[in-house]
């Protein structure tokens, strides 16, 4: 996540200010400049998936908070979710109003960050990082019986979950998984040694030479409320099969993981944090190892950068935000635009 020193991006103050409306202006697609898909609210960290041929997306909804920055991302302080869908790419955007609020989630204290949604047995369940009363970062799930909420919290985070940023992806076995993590404001490194370290590092664990940080994974239930097993560590390897370096800031994990299937390949794609790339990593299971492929994307204007990746009526994209309506680090705006792969499947970087 974030550091103060970080977010001075000027001062572009475009607020778009007292539109209000749910049914939000199209966006027309234009590869080279792709316009924010809302600009009534802000949005970001999109999680977008196809439900009943339909697109869903499921962002963090950005707020001016009035909190002052740190360099854990108070000021990141989002207290509800809107959903957004879309029957066709550059089509009208809807949203759909609030799908959960910060006030019915009995065990969380504050800052409702990056979600993600699954569909299972005519149930959806949304996904999402609170911290608890204690301002440990947890991971929560809430139910309804339509993708646009709203949705209901169970009482409880999920036991065993830490930091932020789930990602579901459900096999074509019909298996789900939860990646998770990130690192500085996401807490992960606080989790090192399996308990949380209350006064342990806020950024990284300082080891330069030793394998990175990873992103963990785990398997969901069958009624996908818990996991099925003990997380385990996401390796992500060179190309001569070492893991990645905790110094290697251009290529080790950060936050913000997403998986995707495409001919049979597990693609991990995540965010560098501290150099803003979007890069992604492959491998033949979803617990890996992944082998470090390269960018898919270069750096957004903004700190964070987030993403996700969907087949949506025979084509690919990719949804990601940056701070074009506000120039603001933690305000931000979503996107889509359209992937494109090389014959061996790997991406044509994009630079935004
Ligand atoms: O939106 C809050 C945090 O910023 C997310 O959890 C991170 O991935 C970064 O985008």
């Amino acid at each position: 996540m974030t550091v103060s020193a970080k977010t001075a991006l000027g001062a572009l103050a475009l607020l778009a200010s007292g539109f209000t409306a749910a049914v939000c202006q199209p966006a027309k697609p234009n590869p080279a400049k792709p316009k924010p898909l809302v600009s009534h609210i802000y949005t970001a960290d999109p999680s977008a998936h196809v439900f009943n041929g339909k697109l869903y997306i499921y962002p963090s909804h950005d707020v001016e908070g009035n909190v002052a920055e740190d360099d854990e991302g108070a000021h990141f302080n989002m207290r509800d979710y809107h959903i957004l869908s879309m029957d066709n790419i550059g089509g009208k955007v809807t949203d759909h109003g609030v799908a959960l609020d910060l006030k019915d989630i009995p065990w969380a204290g504050r800052q409702l960050w990056a979600p993600d949604a699954a569909y299972k047995n005519g149930t959806y369940y949304l996904y999402f990082p609170v911290k608890d009363k204690q301002d440990v970062f947890r991971m929560g799930v809430a139910t309804s019986k339509s993708p646009t909420g709203p949705f209901k919290a169970e009482p409880k985070p999920i036991p065993g979950s830490y930091s932020i940023d789930p990602a579901v992806f459900t096999d074509t076995d019909g298996k789900s998984y939860m990646y998770l993590g990130g690192i500085w404001g996401g807490q992960l490194q606080r989790w090192h040694t399996g308990t949380y370290e209350a006064n342990g590092s806020k950024t990284d664990l300082k080891k330069d030479n030793e394998p990175a940080l990873s992103a963990k994974v785990a398997r969901l239930s069958n009624d996908m409320l818990t996991f099925d097993e003990p997380l385990k560590d996401i390796q992500i390897l060179d190309k001569e099969g070492k893991p990645l370096l905790g110094g290697d800031h251009d290529r080790r994990f950060f936050e913000g993981g997403w998986m995707h299937k495409y001919k049979d390949k597990y693609y991990f794609s995540y965010s560098t944090g501290d150099t803003h790339f979007l890069a992604y990593a492959t491998g033949d299971s979803p617990y890996g190892p992944f082998t470090y492929q390269g960018v898919l994307m270069n750096p957004v204007t903004g700190w964070t950068t987030h993403h996700s990746i969907v087949e949506f009526k025979g084509k690919w994209y990719i949804f990601y935000h940056d701070v074009e309506l506000t120039g603001k680090t933690h305000l931000r705006n979503v996107k889509v635009r359209e992937i494109t792969r090389k014959p061996d499947g790997t991406f044509v970087t994009i630079t935004p």
